[in-house]
């Protein structure tokens, strides 16, 4: 505003930056013309690019974390285009969920309505974010269009033995009568009224991950664009494990065995008991009559804990003897039977041998109940000293018969071996992956399509006869019953295949297979006859690139490669992995520490969009720190971006007159003065900023070299008296500022695509910005005739000042010594040593 040549009031009020007025304009505009709608067709030519964010839970409204996760994908998207590739970048809505069912239970609303309410609300602040989003092909997983494919994919899974059914544990409240959700279990209880939650065993459906084990491993190799933090934490949920498997004969019963799993056979000399789950149906079949009581009242103590809390080392062990003993095959030996809840059952057998001297978990449990300990591996430098602690690392082999003096890796081969040869255990490759429960009791979600056929049994609902459509006449907070089995319309059925009477599956899945797939149907959105058109997957898989929260590290991810390895199997797809490259965004903090309602610190954006506009959080939320790490929101330094947006208008619309986008560019080594000085700045931004995108999305560095790039512009650039086009009114336009300009516009559509666009209508861009192609550096042009360099005394900066690039060095040492203002610093001292580094600085030592 204190602009020396400010033009009078009333034009100024024209000429302001008005972010809330070109936003929707330009909103408006873009949708207009389609300016975002992606030709999957074919038809056009240009390499593809997908580019695809994780898509939003309508929960209600956008938080800071949607507009980061969202301004990355658009930033990469926009920037691909600009680059010549035909860019895929869609938008929809993980509409299924327990919020939408608890808001039915609660406040009495159709789950249907407050999620189409909330998505309305979300798709509005998205829009106003200015996304390049193609939202023609925009999905919802709630809708029939969706979830009749999702169902179609069940059966595809079910048809291929992927799917089966088996019975597990639920949480079950007994005072609601109904299963609970894990995030209805709250520490334990119930999340209404507090009771204690209680397992139930119930048959539910699983998807066989188990079957891609060895691939969802192996594969992570080839994803060399994954962040290794993910890849690890994929590594270790599946966790492979070698080892064996081996059989106990349980004494004085001829008609049991007891196999174990263990990674360490070379210990099997050690074992002194062993342990099995309290889960374990052993349990029952092998107690003896003295120790019922207590096992019994034991099981039941053990169903009330966690996994984590059962395997948490801290925690004292506990444990009660089965009265029953086992045979260890090779030495004869008797050892007693426990059963601990350290020991899981879904893992392995279920039993383990246990060998006190070397297992961390086993020392414990033998020191608290006086089991025997025997050390059966040796430390070969620190041979016959007694253990005080379990010894886990390799050794040799002692008081193991046949197998003492072995190095413990040869054992393991050899006690092996042994083992298949004698017909009592093998070899065994164990993954600690588990199969997918997909089965929730619960309303809103894809309704599983199976028919129960008193006659047929399991019927799969023929593909013809889908979706199966979810009933609206349910009860929700039905007692003892699932609520779609409150719909009798719903609930019976005739069998497709005798025609005679059948009841629906009421179980719905689990919403992580609506979003294993949703990233498929983008690219097909509108397919009526098959979930989505192979060819077209062919040619637009894999994802680009992929981002989205750390959170999803784990399962969305696993879920969507086991998907995509199942439907690779017959040819659906072409490639076995869903996501080439993957981002993860660090997380949005106000004041170091995570918004949240109740830490009254969430920022909102449509408050931001409304104060400043959104290109200002656009721009503020990618400068900051890079997209990979956590970002602590200022409100302060949002001011600082919306000032900097405000200079950058003003830059541009105060000099118009200087500015003809069409002028040719002069060759660079016809230039002198400022004008080759601003010419270096110009394309020493454009190649700074696009390595720095290219190298792995530093964007919080590529605004930086766009601010300086602005204050050389604002500040900086002045013709010399010399030089005939100054930023002066009056000059005729000129071209090399025309082209610093029309760069500038470029490199900031990415980051502030309506402020970018404005300005670049205003200077007569010809089309849309964002059609343009990216700015290519004039490699010569990327060294700067000058460098500013610092001189030191002692250490401590003294003064700056600019030299010719490349000066040489003791000329540099000469000029830095006779500077001004450092002559008070030497007064009077001796000048011990100097160091010079060229281009950079000249450090005095004085004494
Ligand atoms: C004997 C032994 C001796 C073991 C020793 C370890 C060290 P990972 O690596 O995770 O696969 N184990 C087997 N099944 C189990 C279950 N269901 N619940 C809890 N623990 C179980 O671990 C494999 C080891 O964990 C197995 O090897 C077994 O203990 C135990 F010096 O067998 B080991
Ligand atoms: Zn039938």
């Amino acid at each position: 505003m204190d602009h020396p040549h400010a033009p009078s009031k009333s034009i100024l009020q024209i000429e302001a930056y008005q972010p809330q007025v070109i936003e929707t304009q330009w909103q408006a505009s873009w949708d207009n013309v389609g300016l975002y709608l992606t030709d999957t067709s074919g038809e056009d030519h240009r390499p593809k690019y997908y580019a695809l964010s994780m898509f939003p839970y309508p929960s209600g409204r956008l938080h800071m974390g949607h507009v980061r996760n969202y301004s990355i994908t658009d930033m990469i998207a926009r920037f691909k285009r600009m680059h010549g590739f035909n860019v895929l970048h869609p938008m929809g809505w993980d509409a299924f969920g327990l919020p939408a069912e608890n808001a039915a239970i609660q406040n009495g609303i159709p789950p249907e309505k407050w999620t189409l309410e909330n998505v309305e609300n979300m798709r509005r602040q998205l829009k106003r974010l200015g996304l390049a989003v193609d939202w023609d092909r925009e999905v919802l997983t709630c809708r029939e269009d969706y979830y009749k494919w999702t169902q179609w994919l069940f059966l595809y899974l079910y048809k291929r033995d992927l799917a089966y059914k088996k019975e597990a544990a639920v949480n079950w409240c007994t005072i609601c009568e109904t299963v609970l959700a894990n995030e209805q279990v709250i520490d334990g209880r119930c999340w209404r009224d507090d009771s204690v939650v209680a397992k139930k065993r119930l048959n539910q459906w699983f998807f066989k991950t188990t079957a891609y084990a060895d691939k969802l491993l192996t594969n992570l190799d080839k994803l060399s664009g994954w962040p290794e933090r993910v890849t690890l934490m994929q590594k270790n949920w599946i966790n492979r494990s070698s080892g064996a498997e081996i059989t106990f004969k349980v004494d004085g019963r001829a008609d049991i065995n007891i196999t174990i799993f263990t990674t360490r056979p070379d210990t099997i000399f050690g074992a002194t008991y062993m342990v099995i789950a309290p889960e374990n149906s052993l349990v029952s079949e092998l107690v003896s009559n003295e120790n019922r009581a207590a096992v019994d009242a034991y099981v039941e103590e053990t169903q009330r804990k966690t996994e984590i809390e059962r395997t948490s080392t801290e925690r004292e062990k506990t444990g009660v003897p089965l009265g029953a003993s086992v045979i260890n095959p090779y030495t004869g030996e008797k050892i007693p039977v426990w059963v601990a809840d350290y020991v899981l059952n879904e893992y392995g057998t279920g039993a383990v041998m246990a060998v006190p001297a070397h297992d961390e978990r086993d020392w414990a449990f033998a020191q608290r109940f006086n089991l025997p300990i025997r050390e059966v591996v040796q430390n070969p430098d620190a041979l016959n000293i007694s253990l005080d602690a379990p010894y886990t690392e390799s050794g040799v082999l002692v008081y193991s018969g046949p197998f003492s003096n072995l190095p413990n890796e040869e054992a393991k081969k050899q006690i092996t071996q042994y083992a298949e040869e004698h017909g009592f255990g093998h070899e065994k490759i164990q993954y600690r992956l588990r199969d997918w429960l997909v089965s929730r009791q619960r309303y809103w979600g894809t309704p599983i399509p199976i028919l129960y056929c008193d006659k047929c049994g399991v019927v799969p609902v023929p593909d013809e006869d889908l979706p199966v459509r979810l009933p609206k006449d349910v009860d929700f907070s039905a007692k003892g019953i699932s609520p779609l089995a409150t719909s009798s319309s719903f609930l019976h059925t005739a069998c497709p295949t005798c025609g005679g009477k059948a009841q629906r599956e009421t179980d719905t899945m689990d919403t992580f297979v609506d979003s294993s797939w949703y990233y498929l149907r983008y690219i097909d959105p509108k397919n009526e006859t098959k979930p989505f058109e192979p060819a077209l997957i062919h040619q637009w898989m894999p994802v680009d690139q992929y981002v989205g929260g750390i959170e999803h590290a784990i399962l969305h991810l696993m879920y969507s490669r086991f998907f995509m390895m199942a439907l690779n199997e017959s040819g659906w797809t072409e490639s076995d992995e869903p996501f080439q490259n993957l981002l993860t965004q660090g997380m949005v903090l106000k004041d170091g520490s995570k918004m949240s309602k109740s830490k009254g610190n969430i920022v909102e954006p449509d408050e931001i969009f409304d104060a400043y506009g959104a290109d200002t959080a656009r721009f503020f939320i990618l400068s900051d720190s890079p997209p990979q790490a956590d970002f602590d929101w200022k409100a302060s330094a949002v001011e600082g971006c919306h000032k900097f947006l405000n200079r950058v208008w003003r830059t541009v619309v105060d000099h118009r007159h200087l500015i003809n986008l069409d002028l040719p560019v002069p060759a660079y080594d016809t230039l002198d003065g400022k004008r080759r000085e601003l010419y270096q700045w110009t394309n020493r931004t454009i190649h700074g900023v696009t390595k720095d995108i290219e190298s792995d999305f530093q964007f919080n560095t590529v605004v930086s070299k766009i601010r300086e790039l602005v204050n050389y512009l604002s500040r900086d650039y002045d013709g010399d008296e010399s030089q005939v086009n100054t930023l002066q009114e009056g000059n005729p336009p000129d071209a090399v500022y025309s082209q610093a300009i029309g760069t500038l516009l470029k490199l900031m559509a990415p980051i502030t695509p309506h402020l970018a666009e404005e300005l670049w209508q205003k200077v007569g861009g010809s089309g849309s910005v964002h059609i343009q192609s990216w700015p290519k550096a004039d490699t010569q042009a990327l060294e700067s005739d000058t460098v500013e360099v610092v001189v030191q005394v002692n250490g401590k900066i003294r003064d700056k000042f600019h030299i010719p690039n490349g000066l040489d060095k003791a000329v540099f040492e000469a000029q830095a010594k006779s500077r001004e203002r450092i002559q008070p610093y030497l007064e009077g001292l001796t000048i011990v040593k100097v160091i010079v580094v060229p281009n950079k600085l000249v450090n005095i030592v004085v004494k």
